[in-house]
C-alpha cells in the first residue's frame, strides 16, 4: 500500500478470462489489492490462474478470492483447497462470513498449513436491509480476536467497527458517481466519506471502473481520491 501509495482494491466482477486479464494489467498498477470472484469466469482454465500470478507479481498486488465461505469447517476445508478452483493454491487472502463460528476459520486453516494465506472477516454489509445486527457484530470481532494468525482484516461499513489496530478495515460500496444500483441493493458513499467517515483502510470499487470507458484512468482516480483521504485522516 505505501510502496505504490494504494489503499485501492478492485472488485473485477466480470465473466471471461480475457477482460479478468486484461483488468489486471489495465488497472493492476494502481490497485494493492485485485479482488476475484472467480466462480463468475465462463471460461475458467488453470492458465488463468498463472496469468493473474504473473499480473500480481508484475503489478505489485495481492489476490483476494471474494469467495464469502459459510459452512461447517470441514466444507470449506475442501472448497478452499479443492474442486476445478484450488482457491487456496493461488490467493492470498480469501473472504469468510463468520455466521457458521469459528470453525469456520479453524476449517480454512486446516487447509493451508504450509502457505502464506490470510482472510476478511465479512461482519457488516454494504447492501440495504442486510442482517448484520449489533450482536451478530461484537460476536463477530471477538471470533476476529482468536485468530490473528489468518484473520487480516474486516469487512464492514463503520468507523468504530474494528478497534484493533492489527486488523485492516476493507469497505466496499464506493462510487464517484452513483448512490446505489436500483432494485439490486447495492449502496455507495464517495471515496471521501468512505476512508474519512466510515473509516476504510481499503476501499472496494467494483463497476465504478469496471464499466468505465476507460479503466485505467479511472483506476487513476479513485486511487488518487482515496489515498489523499486516507492521508488526510491518519495525520488528522
Ligand atoms: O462496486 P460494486 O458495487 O460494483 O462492487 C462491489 C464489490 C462486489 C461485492 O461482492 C463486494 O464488493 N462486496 C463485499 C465484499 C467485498 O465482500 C461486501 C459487501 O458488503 N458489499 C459488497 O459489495 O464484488
Amino acid at each position: 500500500m505505501v510502496s505504490k501509495q494504494s489503499n485501492l482494491c478492485v472488485a473485477a466482477d466480470v465473466t471471461s478470462a480475457s477482460r479478468l486479464i486484461s483488468l489486471a494489467e489495465s488497472a493492476g498498477p494502481y490497485v494493492c489489492l485485485f479482488k476475484t470472484h472467480i466462480d463468475i469466469v465462463e471460461d475458467f482454465s488453470p492458465q488463468l490462474i498463472q496469468d493473474l500470478l504473473a499480473a500480481a507479481q508484475k503489478h505489485n498486488f495481492l489476490l483476494m478470492e471474494d469467495r464469502k465461505f459459510a459452512d461447517i469447517g470441514h466444507t470449506v476445508s475442501l472448497q478452499y483447497s479443492q474442486g476445478i478452483h484450488k482457491i487456496s493454491s493461488w490467493a492470498d487472502l480469501v473472504t469468510v462470513h463468520p455466521i457458521p463460528g469459528e470453525g469456520v476459520i479453524t476449517g480454512l486453516k486446516s487447509a493451508v498449513t504450509n502457505l502464506h494465506r490470510g482472510c476478511f472477516l465479512v461482519v457488516e454489509m454494504s447492501s440495504a436491509g442486510n442482517l448484520a445486527s449489533p450482536n451478530y457484530v461484537a460476536s463477530s470481532m471477538e471470533i476476529s480476536k482468536k485468530h490473528p494468525d489468518f484473520v487480516a482484516g474486516i469487512v464492514c461499513q463503520t468507523s468504530g467497527t474494528v478497534q484493533n489496530p492489527g486488523l485492516l478495515q476493507l469497505t466496499p460500496g464506493v462510487s464517484l458517481d452513483c448512490q446505489n444500483d436500483g432494485h439490486l441493493g447495492q449502496q455507495y458513499n464517495s471515496p471521501e466519506d468512505i476512508v474519512m467517515s466510515r473509516g476504510a483502510d481499503i476501499a472496494v470499487v467494483g463497476r465504478g471502473i469496471i464499466q468505465a470507458t476507460d479503466p485505467a484512468q479511472a483506476a487513476q482516480e479513485y486511487r488518487a481520491k482515496l489515498w489523499a483521504a486516507y492521508e488526510k485522516r491518519v495525520s488528522s
